[in-house]
Protein backbone atom coordinates (compact mmCIF):
# COMPACT_ATOMS: atom_id res chain seq x y z
CA UNK A 1 0.00 0.00 0.00
CA UNK A 2 1.36 3.09 -1.16
CA UNK A 3 1.28 6.09 1.23
CA UNK A 4 -1.49 7.64 -0.47
CA UNK A 5 -4.10 5.19 -0.54
CA UNK A 6 -2.75 4.39 3.04
CA UNK A 7 -3.96 7.88 4.15
CA UNK A 8 -7.47 7.33 2.41
CA UNK A 9 -8.06 4.24 4.25
CA UNK A 10 -7.42 5.89 7.98
CA UNK A 11 -9.19 8.41 6.74
CA UNK A 12 -12.30 6.39 5.93
CA UNK A 13 -11.77 4.50 8.98
CA UNK A 14 -11.80 7.94 10.87
CA UNK A 15 -15.36 8.96 9.19
CA UNK A 16 -16.93 5.49 9.82
CA UNK A 17 -16.19 5.37 13.77
CA UNK A 18 -17.55 9.38 14.06
CA UNK A 19 -20.67 8.28 11.95
CA UNK A 20 -21.16 5.03 14.57
CA UNK A 21 -20.18 7.23 17.33
CA UNK A 22 -23.29 10.07 16.17
CA UNK A 23 -25.32 6.64 15.40
CA UNK A 24 -24.72 5.32 19.30
CA UNK A 25 -25.60 8.63 20.73
CA UNK A 26 -29.10 8.49 18.66
CA UNK A 27 -29.55 5.03 19.73
CA UNK A 28 -28.97 6.19 23.43
CA UNK A 29 -30.94 8.84 22.92
CA UNK A 30 -33.99 6.54 21.84
CA UNK A 31 -33.46 4.05 24.27
CA UNK A 32 -34.34 6.95 26.98
CA UNK A 33 -37.02 7.87 24.90
CA UNK A 34 -38.54 4.57 24.85
CA UNK A 35 -38.53 4.14 28.73
CA UNK A 36 -41.50 4.89 30.96
CA UNK A 37 -41.93 8.24 31.76
CA UNK A 38 -40.80 9.27 35.08
CA UNK A 39 -43.95 11.03 36.80
CA UNK A 40 -43.42 13.86 38.68
CA UNK A 41 -46.65 15.67 40.16
CA UNK A 42 -46.63 19.65 41.06
CA UNK A 43 -47.96 20.65 44.24
CA UNK A 44 -48.34 24.06 46.04
CA UNK A 45 -50.57 26.96 46.84
CA UNK A 46 -52.93 28.13 44.56
CA UNK A 47 -51.30 31.48 42.69
CA UNK A 48 -47.50 30.31 43.69
CA UNK A 49 -47.11 29.38 40.09
CA UNK A 50 -47.43 25.82 39.40
CA UNK A 51 -48.53 26.20 35.71
CA UNK A 52 -46.20 29.10 34.97
CA UNK A 53 -43.33 27.16 36.21
CA UNK A 54 -44.11 24.16 33.74
CA UNK A 55 -44.41 26.69 30.96
CA UNK A 56 -41.09 28.00 31.70
CA UNK A 57 -39.07 24.67 31.84
CA UNK A 58 -41.23 23.67 28.70
CA UNK A 59 -40.21 26.78 26.64
CA UNK A 60 -43.58 28.18 26.62
CA UNK A 61 -43.67 31.86 25.83
CA UNK A 62 -47.44 31.90 27.66
CA UNK A 63 -47.86 34.08 30.36
CA UNK A 64 -50.51 32.31 32.90
CA UNK A 65 -53.20 34.05 34.00
CA UNK A 66 -56.34 32.04 35.04
CA UNK A 67 -56.27 29.77 37.80
CA UNK A 68 -56.21 25.60 37.24
CA UNK A 69 -59.09 24.31 37.66
CA UNK A 70 -58.36 20.64 36.57
CA UNK A 71 -55.29 19.16 36.86
CA UNK A 72 -53.50 17.68 33.73
CA UNK A 73 -50.36 16.39 32.16
CA UNK A 74 -47.27 17.85 30.53
CA UNK A 75 -44.38 16.17 29.16
CA UNK A 76 -40.71 17.38 28.99
CA UNK A 77 -38.08 15.61 26.81
CA UNK A 78 -34.57 15.67 28.63
CA UNK A 79 -31.20 16.26 26.10
CA UNK A 80 -30.52 12.79 26.87
CA UNK A 81 -34.02 11.57 25.78
CA UNK A 82 -35.90 11.27 29.24
CA UNK A 83 -39.32 11.30 29.08
CA UNK A 84 -40.34 13.50 32.45
CA UNK A 85 -44.28 13.62 32.70
CA UNK A 86 -45.99 16.61 34.93
CA UNK A 87 -48.68 16.82 36.90
CA UNK A 88 -50.24 20.01 37.36
CA UNK A 89 -52.80 20.53 40.17
CA UNK A 90 -55.39 23.54 40.87
CA UNK A 91 -53.83 24.90 44.57
CA UNK A 92 -56.91 26.81 45.44
CA UNK A 93 -58.69 25.80 48.41
CA UNK A 94 -62.01 24.91 46.87
CA UNK A 95 -60.53 22.66 44.47
CA UNK A 96 -58.83 20.03 47.14
CA UNK A 97 -60.89 17.12 45.99
CA UNK A 98 -59.87 17.39 42.31
CA UNK A 99 -56.28 17.83 43.54
CA UNK A 100 -56.55 14.93 46.23
CA UNK A 101 -57.08 12.67 43.55
CA UNK A 102 -53.60 13.03 42.90
CA UNK A 103 -52.47 13.43 45.88
CA UNK A 104 -53.90 10.14 46.78
CA UNK A 105 -51.87 8.41 43.66
CA UNK A 106 -48.70 9.21 45.93
CA UNK A 107 -49.66 6.44 47.98
CA UNK A 108 -50.64 4.12 45.17
CA UNK A 109 -46.81 4.42 44.08
CA UNK A 110 -47.80 6.41 40.69
CA UNK A 111 -45.02 9.17 41.08
CA UNK A 112 -41.55 9.21 41.40
CA UNK A 113 -40.93 12.76 42.31
CA UNK A 114 -42.87 15.94 44.10
CA UNK A 115 -42.20 19.14 43.15
CA UNK A 116 -43.81 21.80 45.61
CA UNK A 117 -43.89 25.47 44.67
CA UNK A 118 -43.88 27.70 47.47
CA UNK A 119 -43.05 31.61 47.35
CA UNK A 120 -42.62 33.45 50.22
CA UNK A 121 -45.97 34.24 50.75
CA UNK A 122 -46.16 36.29 47.09
CA UNK A 123 -49.00 34.43 45.71
CA UNK A 124 -51.23 36.06 43.60
CA UNK A 125 -55.20 35.89 43.72
CA UNK A 126 -57.67 36.57 41.16
CA UNK A 127 -60.13 39.44 41.90
CA UNK A 128 -57.83 40.43 45.21
CA UNK A 129 -58.54 44.03 46.11
CA UNK A 130 -54.74 45.19 46.16
CA UNK A 131 -55.30 48.11 48.26
CA UNK A 132 -55.86 45.55 51.27
CA UNK A 133 -52.66 44.24 50.95
CA UNK A 134 -50.72 47.33 50.25
CA UNK A 135 -49.09 49.45 52.23
CA UNK A 136 -46.51 52.29 51.52
CA UNK A 137 -45.91 50.78 48.31
CA UNK A 138 -44.65 47.48 49.91
CA UNK A 139 -47.15 44.19 50.46
CA UNK A 140 -48.18 44.01 53.79
CA UNK A 141 -46.40 42.04 55.94
CA UNK A 142 -49.70 40.08 56.94
CA UNK A 143 -50.64 39.13 53.80
CA UNK A 144 -47.31 37.43 53.56
CA UNK A 145 -47.48 35.21 56.95
CA UNK A 146 -50.90 34.50 56.49
CA UNK A 147 -50.04 33.20 52.68
CA UNK A 148 -46.85 31.23 53.84
CA UNK A 149 -49.08 30.21 56.74
CA UNK A 150 -51.49 28.28 54.39
CA UNK A 151 -48.71 26.77 52.35
CA UNK A 152 -47.22 25.20 55.12
CA UNK A 153 -51.07 23.25 56.09
CA UNK A 154 -51.55 22.88 52.52
CA UNK A 155 -48.60 20.88 52.73
CA UNK A 156 -49.94 18.04 54.85
CA UNK A 157 -52.29 17.13 52.30
CA UNK A 158 -49.38 14.95 50.58
CA UNK A 159 -46.65 14.64 53.19
CA UNK A 160 -48.99 12.16 54.70
CA UNK A 161 -49.38 10.56 51.59
CA UNK A 162 -45.34 9.48 51.30
CA UNK A 163 -45.37 6.33 53.39
CA UNK A 164 -42.73 3.55 52.73
CA UNK A 165 -44.77 2.00 49.71
CA UNK A 166 -44.93 4.91 47.83
CA UNK A 167 -42.44 5.08 45.01
CA UNK A 168 -42.03 8.92 45.36
CA UNK A 169 -37.90 9.12 45.84
CA UNK A 170 -37.28 12.85 45.68
CA UNK A 171 -38.90 15.76 47.15
CA UNK A 172 -37.72 18.84 45.90
CA UNK A 173 -38.80 22.56 46.57
CA UNK A 174 -39.08 25.51 44.14
CA UNK A 175 -38.76 28.62 45.63
CA UNK A 176 -40.56 30.19 42.66
CA UNK A 177 -41.12 34.24 41.91
CA UNK A 178 -36.95 35.14 42.94
CA UNK A 179 -37.55 37.95 40.50
CA UNK A 180 -40.05 39.36 43.43
CA UNK A 181 -38.47 38.28 46.84
CA UNK A 182 -34.93 38.37 45.35
CA UNK A 183 -33.81 41.56 47.96
CA UNK A 184 -34.87 39.21 50.60
CA UNK A 185 -32.89 36.48 49.46
CA UNK A 186 -31.56 35.42 53.07
CA UNK A 187 -35.10 35.66 54.58
CA UNK A 188 -36.20 33.55 52.34
CA UNK A 189 -33.54 30.85 52.22
CA UNK A 190 -33.84 30.88 56.24
CA UNK A 191 -37.72 30.25 56.04
CA UNK A 192 -37.21 27.39 54.02
CA UNK A 193 -33.81 25.89 54.71
CA UNK A 194 -32.64 23.38 57.73
CA UNK A 195 -33.85 24.66 60.61
CA UNK A 196 -37.01 25.96 59.64
CA UNK A 197 -40.59 24.53 60.42
CA UNK A 198 -41.20 24.07 56.66
CA UNK A 199 -37.97 21.83 56.37
CA UNK A 200 -38.88 20.23 59.86
CA UNK A 201 -42.29 19.10 58.06
CA UNK A 202 -40.33 17.79 55.22
CA UNK A 203 -37.76 16.03 57.46
CA UNK A 204 -40.31 13.77 58.55
CA UNK A 205 -40.43 11.69 55.17
CA UNK A 206 -36.59 11.83 54.86
CA UNK A 207 -36.61 8.20 55.22
CA UNK A 208 -37.99 7.51 51.77
CA UNK A 209 -37.05 10.66 49.53
CA UNK A 210 -34.65 13.08 49.02
CA UNK A 211 -35.16 16.28 49.94
CA UNK A 212 -33.74 19.49 47.97
CA UNK A 213 -34.31 23.50 47.39
CA UNK A 214 -33.93 25.71 44.27
CA UNK A 215 -34.37 28.80 44.28
CA UNK A 216 -36.38 29.68 40.82
CA UNK A 217 -37.88 32.26 38.52
CA UNK A 218 -40.56 31.40 36.47
CA UNK A 219 -41.29 34.75 34.66
CA UNK A 220 -39.94 38.62 35.52
CA UNK A 221 -42.92 40.31 36.04
CA UNK A 222 -44.08 43.20 38.38
CA UNK A 223 -46.56 41.08 41.25
CA UNK A 224 -50.32 42.91 41.71
CA UNK A 225 -48.82 45.58 38.80
CA UNK A 226 -46.43 46.89 41.50
CA UNK A 227 -43.45 48.78 40.54
CA UNK A 228 -40.34 46.69 40.63
CA UNK A 229 -37.01 47.53 41.70
CA UNK A 230 -34.51 45.94 38.61
CA UNK A 231 -31.95 43.86 40.46
CA UNK A 232 -33.02 40.59 38.71
CA UNK A 233 -32.59 40.13 35.28
CA UNK A 234 -33.16 37.57 32.31
CA UNK A 235 -29.21 36.64 32.36
CA UNK A 236 -30.15 35.21 36.51
CA UNK A 237 -33.52 33.37 35.60
CA UNK A 238 -31.95 31.26 32.88
CA UNK A 239 -29.00 30.70 34.88
CA UNK A 240 -31.77 29.49 37.80
CA UNK A 241 -33.42 27.55 34.52
CA UNK A 242 -30.48 25.38 33.89
CA UNK A 243 -29.72 24.57 37.64
CA UNK A 244 -32.68 23.54 37.86
CA UNK A 245 -32.62 21.50 34.33
CA UNK A 246 -29.25 19.92 36.02
CA UNK A 247 -30.27 18.82 39.18
CA UNK A 248 -33.62 17.44 37.63
CA UNK A 249 -31.33 15.21 35.85
CA UNK A 250 -29.16 14.37 38.59
CA UNK A 251 -32.51 13.44 41.10
CA UNK A 252 -33.87 11.16 38.11
CA UNK A 253 -30.36 9.47 37.79
CA UNK A 254 -29.53 8.78 41.51
N1 LIG B 1 -43.22 37.88 39.02
C1 LIG B 1 -43.46 36.58 38.89
N2 LIG B 1 -44.71 36.15 38.70
C2 LIG B 1 -44.91 34.82 38.58
C3 LIG B 1 -43.86 33.86 38.65
N3 LIG B 1 -44.39 32.64 38.51
C4 LIG B 1 -45.70 32.81 38.35
N4 LIG B 1 -46.03 34.11 38.38
C5 LIG B 1 -47.36 34.71 38.23
O1 LIG B 1 -48.18 34.34 39.32
C6 LIG B 1 -49.51 34.16 38.89
C7 LIG B 1 -50.00 32.79 39.32
O2 LIG B 1 -49.29 31.82 38.58
P1 LIG B 1 -49.94 30.41 38.22
O3 LIG B 1 -48.91 29.63 37.49
O4 LIG B 1 -51.26 30.58 37.59
O5 LIG B 1 -50.16 29.83 39.69
P2 LIG B 1 -50.70 28.38 40.08
O6 LIG B 1 -49.86 27.92 41.19
O7 LIG B 1 -50.75 27.52 38.87
O8 LIG B 1 -52.14 28.70 40.62
P3 LIG B 1 -53.44 27.69 40.61
O9 LIG B 1 -53.61 27.22 39.22
O10 LIG B 1 -54.57 28.51 41.10
O11 LIG B 1 -53.12 26.60 41.57
C8 LIG B 1 -49.52 34.36 37.36
O12 LIG B 1 -49.92 35.67 37.06
C9 LIG B 1 -48.08 34.13 37.00
O13 LIG B 1 -47.69 34.76 35.82
C10 LIG B 1 -42.53 34.36 38.86
O14 LIG B 1 -41.54 33.63 38.93
N5 LIG B 1 -42.41 35.72 38.98
MG1 LIG C 1 -52.22 26.63 37.84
Amino acid sequence: MDAITALEVTLKAAEAAKEAKENYSKIKWLFHYMLPPIKVLIVGESGSGKTQFLASIRDKKEFVESRTKVSNTKTLVLPNGRRVEFCDTPGHQSLKTERGRNVNEIANGKYDGIINIVCYGYQSAEGIDTSKIYHGGVIKEDYLKQNRGKELKQMQEWLERIYAESKVKWVLTIVNKADVWWEEYEDVMTHYEDGSEYNANLQTISRVSTISMLPYCSVINPLFGMPMTIVFGEKMKYAMYEQFQQHLIDLINK
